[in-house]
């Protein structure tokens, strides 16, 4: 699978793309990602990429042409199934249903935003869809794009390590996770629960079913009345 991230900062995301899981994916091949600098396919001499938006208002718009151009551009080289997604708060909310459908493509090109955002046009052209990762605005759409990057590739076939797989459900039955333990078996006089010390593993299991209903309940009593 393919991931294409287009930004004003490649800067931002390269460390990303390099390090821990998604670094070790794109070394054997099983992903791939590539940051395009949007500047680079401006045509004025200022490299100029926004401009005051019509009408008045704060801020700057990202301007038509140069993200039009980068999206077709890129665009052309991809071969497969490709989807075109701005990072909006104006999108649909990410959650594990829409990783599981964009684990589904051959590419994925995100588009980042910055400043107040796009110009509408470039959205009614070329983009697929506006996805949220929060109702919230963030200064860019480079962190977004790094959460979606991070959470679809952990489902393509041999991202994760050997053994190791992605949660099916974000949560375990809709769950949250039990409290998790490793060496040392005491520290600073807390201590690691004995039940998991005894190898008992139909003990553990119950044990850790258990911890995760008492922490539902705890701190999401919501997801204890949602519909199965
Ligand atoms: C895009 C800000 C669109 C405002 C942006 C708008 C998010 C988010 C985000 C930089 C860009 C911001 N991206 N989830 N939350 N005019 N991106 O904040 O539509 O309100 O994904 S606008």
């Amino acid at each position: 699978m393919h991931f294409e991230v287009l930004t004003l900062f490649p800067e931002m995301l390269t460390p990303v793309f390099e390090a821990s899981i998604i670094g070790r994916a794109r070394q054997t091949g099983c992903i791939s990602v590539t940051c395009t600098d949007i500047r680079a396919y401006t045509k004025d001499k200022h490299r100029r990429v926004d401009d005051t938006p019509y009408g008045g208002g704060y801020g700057m718009v990202m301007q038509c042409q140069p993200v039009v151009d980068c999206i077709r551009g890129v665009k052309e080289k991809l071969t497969g199934s490709t989807r075109v997604i701005y990072m909006s708060p104006q999108g649909r909310l990410f959650n594990n249903d829409i990783c599981k459908e964009y684990a589904g493509y051959d590419n994925l090109i995100l588009l980042c935003g910055h400043y107040e955002g796009i110009d509408e046009r470039i959205i009614e052209l070329e983009v697929d869809e506006e996805l949220s990762v929060g109702n919230y605005v963030l200064t860019g759409g480079e962190l977004p794009a790094a959460i979606v990057v991070d959470a679809v590739a952990r489902r393509i076939d041999g991202v994760l390590p050997a053994g190791e797989c992605f949660e099916d459900e974000s949560l375990q039955d809709g769950l949250l996770e039990y409290p998790q333990y490793t060496r040392p078996r005491e520290f600073e006089g807390l201590c690691v629960p004995e039940v998991l010390l005894n190898g008992n593993h139909a003990e553990i299991e119950k044990w850790r079913r258990a911890e995760s209903l008492k922490r539902t309940l705890a701190k999401r009593p919501d997801l204890l009345n949602k519909e199965s």
